[in-house]
């Protein structure tokens, strides 16, 4: 029998009453659910191809077929609606499976990306309170079996494992799809519960927990498809990793298939996996971020795959460039959108009849006219028209509050149920929004998020570090980088064990420090009592000066 942690309750979502009956009756929520959904698909076409990757093609029937069974196989195992489930899968059939087998079962999938490492995934699971994880063998040189490992030991409230491929002392998931669940209902939820939890950027120390709605996703996903253009004729390629909500849902892989489009699943985003992909299965749209753009650009002119196909090109997650997005077109053939969104909620793009000037320069607009914007002073009083500040916003498919979480709770939202973005952002006079900067302490490394706060606290643990203070670096290729800056405790470690000692602490390769400097002391603590925000700002400018002044300037200025 199902125990739930009393610690870690259901996840919901509410919306004040008022809201909810103004989103009804706009038709932004439909009561519609991601079960019933792919069941209606399947049976208007189930003969067409709804995902491919790697040798296996799966149609709409299939694919509705095998969400059932796994959901009677997950069931039968003594799972119960509502529990919540870790799913940390690279981009294969099998993700999408899972998550569709999930939603039927009115299971709830936390989403985990692949490079998530133990300290990750054991946060997700207390914070979730899951009863099982669901993991590949293998993937990018990583066992998940050990981490799998590490995880019942740490988290013994975890009772299943299900692993994709070779189970090895685990239960391998494939059994799963064998099970009959011809006998369930399409769906047993409701528009308005959880369907799952997705996880923030942490920008204040580690990830919380999103809770999203039937109602409120499935909103988001016909209206980007709209935006988008997608149709059953879209072939849309998951390059980067589809457990991210941008390529997941804006539109992503779940708009693709509320569209009726056919999914294309590449286990890397390098431009030669995915350029070999969009010829062979005729790619009309992918989602990038700035970073990888620049690959695609670059490899882009001698490539002997035909990009033919390609139409839309969409990038977010961090700021693009001005100067980069005006090659999109040039190099790819394709139209530019720009898509500026979060985890929790609102998403903005470029419309793709906008024109240019709008599309290289700006990340677009909300998706809904009931999206609602502010842009505040430091004292949160309203900037003057076309001023930079702080972005907030309410609306149908903006959370009012993480799992479970009231201090970040009390941060993040204002009592009248605005979410406080942290990004600083200009409106431009046609009501698209320019994104400036961040407010907070995170690095925004090619669109993965780290918090300073989560680094710091593991740098913190080393014998050898006194303190430690991390910040971002503006990087020309992946947007910035991270520094720590260390006051080492006795010997100076040297940087390269640093890293592999931080490695060892089990978190995401991403997060560890690119650049380690240390120094005897920082100068602002003198100030006694300094927050850890002006510290790291201090340091930020003294490291950019120091650049600065090591760099020189790449042409003399001319004398007048
Ligand atoms: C997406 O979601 P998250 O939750 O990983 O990160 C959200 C944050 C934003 O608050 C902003 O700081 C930054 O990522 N961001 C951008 C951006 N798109 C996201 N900053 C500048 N320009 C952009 N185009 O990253 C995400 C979710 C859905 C769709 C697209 C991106």
């Amino acid at each position: 029998m199902s125990i739930n942690n009393p610690a870690s309750p259901i996840p919901t979502q509410i919306w004040p009453s008022a809201f909810a009956e103004r989103y009804r009756a706009a038709g932004h929520w439909r009561n519609e659910t991601f079960g019933a959904w792919l069941r209606e698909r399947a049976t208007s076409y189930p003969d067409t191809v709804a995902v491919t990757g790697g040798e296996q093609r799966w149609t709409y029937a299939e694919l509705d077929r095998r969400a059932s069974n796994l959901a009677a196989g997950f069931l039968q195992s003594g799972l119960q609606r509502g529990d919540r489930v870790l799913v940390h899968l690279p981009n294969t059939p099998d993700f999408i499976g899972v998550v569709m087998g999930l939603f039927r079962a009115g299971l709830i999938p936390v989403y985990a990306l692949p490079a998530h490492r133990i300290a990750e995934i054991a946060h997700f699971a207390q914070g979730s309170g899951a009863r099982a994880y669901v993991a590949t063998a293998t993937h990018a040189g990583f066992d998940y079996r050990v981490l799998a490992g590490e995880l019942r030991s740490r988290c013994p409230a975890i009772e299943q494992v299900w692993i994709s491929g070779d189970a090895g002392a685990f239960t391998a998931l494939e059994p799963l799809y064998a099970v009959d669940g011809s006998a369930l209902p399409a769906t047993v939820s409701q528009g308005s519960d959880v369907a799952f939890l997705q996880i923030s950027g942490g920008s204040t120390g580690l990830s919380k927990l999103i809770p999203r709605t039937h109602d409120d996703y499935i909103c988001t996903l016909r209206e980007s498809a709209r935006i988008c253009g997608l149709g059953p004729e879209s072939v849309f390629l998951g390059a980067l990793p589809i457990a991210h909500n941008f390529p997941m849902s804006s539109p992503g892989f779940l708009g693709t298939l509320y569209a009726g489009g056919r999914v294309v699943l590449s286990l890397s985003p390098d431009p030669q996996s995915a350029f070999a992909l969009i010829e062979r299965e005729g790619v009309t749209v992918t989602s990038l971020v700035p970073p990888l753009l620049l690959q695609w650009l670059d490899l882009a002119p001698t490539t002997p795959h035909d990009l033919g196909s390609l139409q839309v090109i969409q990038v977010g997650g961090a700021k693009l460039s001005a100067e980069i997005a005006r090659r999109v077109r040039p190099v790819l053939g394709a139209t530019l959108q720009q898509v500026f969104g979060m985890a929790e909620g609102l998403v903005n793009y470029t419309r793709l009849d906008d024109p240019d000037d709008l599309i290289i320069h700006t990340q677009g607009r909300p998706i809904s006219p009931d999206d609602e914007i502010l842009i505040l002073d430091d004292d949160g009083h309203p900037v003057a028209p076309g001023q930079a500040g702080h972005l907030l916003t309410r609306g149908p498919y903006t959370i009012r509050a993480y799992h479970d979480n009231p201090s970040a709770n009390a941060r993040s939202f204002t009592e009248d149920g605005y979410y406080r973005t942290g990004d600083v952002v200009r409106m431009t006079p046609e009501g698209y929004l320019e994104v400036q900067g961040r407010a907070g302490d995170h690095i925004n490394r090619a669109g993965e998020k780290i918090s300073a706060e989560e680094i710091e606290d593991h740098l913190l643990s080393h014998p050898q570090v006194f303190d430690a203070a991390v910040v971002s670096v503006p990087d020309e290729y992946l947007g910035e980088r991270s520094c720590a800056f260390i006051i080492p405790k006795g010997d100076r470690p040297r940087p390269a064990d640093l890293k592999k000692w931080i490695r060892g602490r089990g978190i995401a390769d991403f997060k560890v420090p690119d650049q380690i400097v240390f120094v005897t002391q920082f100068a602002a603590t003198a100030a006694l009592k300094i927050s850890r925000k002006a510290l790291r700002a201090d340091l930020r400018a003294q490291l950019l000066a120091q650049q600065a002044a090591a760099t020189p300037p790449l042409a003399a200025p001319l004398s007048e």
